[in-house]
């Protein structure tokens, strides 16, 4: 059934998404439209002062939704999903059995984005060195799982790494930070990040300011990571 959202300030795409800056789950669906050339609005919100049209067409508060002529679809996974299954070309594979298989790692990587909420909101030293070893491992079960690259699934570019590449832009700001040792004796995964990091889709995926806008939002989580960050420069 559609409904009318009359109080979303639309633009006159067919598509538009509501995105903030930094999220990694708004790029995910980003990366997939770009990676089908499919033209759409990509709308920023402020998160902290979420505003009622938006609370009003996303059940969880939370970006991104995507609006498909007005009528609000809502969770990363399901939009790539009904994009993959609306616009050419498929990036899930063709075969059952192995897209099982895919959606399971993207179900990964979103429990790689919630490791990576705790290590950069860590309170103390302890808790960032513990949350440092927790990705270490995910990253190595990764490893276990890939193939030559330079891909997930080896040459064709595919779901999974769409989601991978919004986790590895994170780690090109916590470099600069420290070498907490993530991908140390993962060599595929290190290959697979740079190669997604080169993608024209993964690129365009956030705006050119991103890695202020997140240096930014890490020194003001007042973490242990903050601590080890210069102060922000001022506004
Ligand atoms: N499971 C959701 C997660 C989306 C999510 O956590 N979005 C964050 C921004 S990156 C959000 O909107 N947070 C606002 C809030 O939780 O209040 C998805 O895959 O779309």
């Amino acid at each position: 059934m559609t409904q009318s959202h009359s109080a979303a300030p639309l633009g006159s795409s067919r598509l538009t998404l509501i995105s903030h800056a930094l999220c990694p789950y708004v790029q995910r669906a980003a990366i997939v439209l770009a990676e089908k050339g499919v033209p759409f609005e990509r709308m920023d919100i402020d998160l902290a002062a979420k505003p009622g049209w938006f609370l009003e067409i996303s059940p969880l508060g939370k970006t991104p939704v995507l609006l498909v002529r007005g009528e609000p679809i809502f969770e990363s996974a399901v939009i790539c999903e009904y994009l993959d299954e609306t616009e050419p070309p498929r990036l899930h594979p063709g075969d059952p059995l192995e897209r099982a298989r895919h959606r399971g790692w993207v179900e990964f990587g979103s429990h790689i984005l919630n490791t990576i909420w705790a290590f950069y909101t860590a309170p103390d030293e302890r808790h960032l060195a513990a949350k440092a070893a927790d990705l270490h491992a995910s990253f190595q079960q990764v490893e276990r799982v890939l193939p030559g690259g330079p891909y997930f699934a080896g040459a064709r570019f595919c779901i999974v790494d769409a989601v991978f590449g919004p986790v590895f832009r994170y780690f090109d700001v916590f470099d600069e930070i420290d070498d907490f040792g993530v991908f140390a004796g993962a060599p595929r995964v290190a290959a697979w990040r740079v190669a997604l990091a080169r993608r024209p889709s993964v690129k365009a995926a956030v705006r050119a300011e991103y890695p202020q806008l997140l240096r930014k939002f890490l020194v003001e989580r007042n973490s242990a990571l903050s601590r080890r960050m210069e102060p922000a420069p001022v506004a």
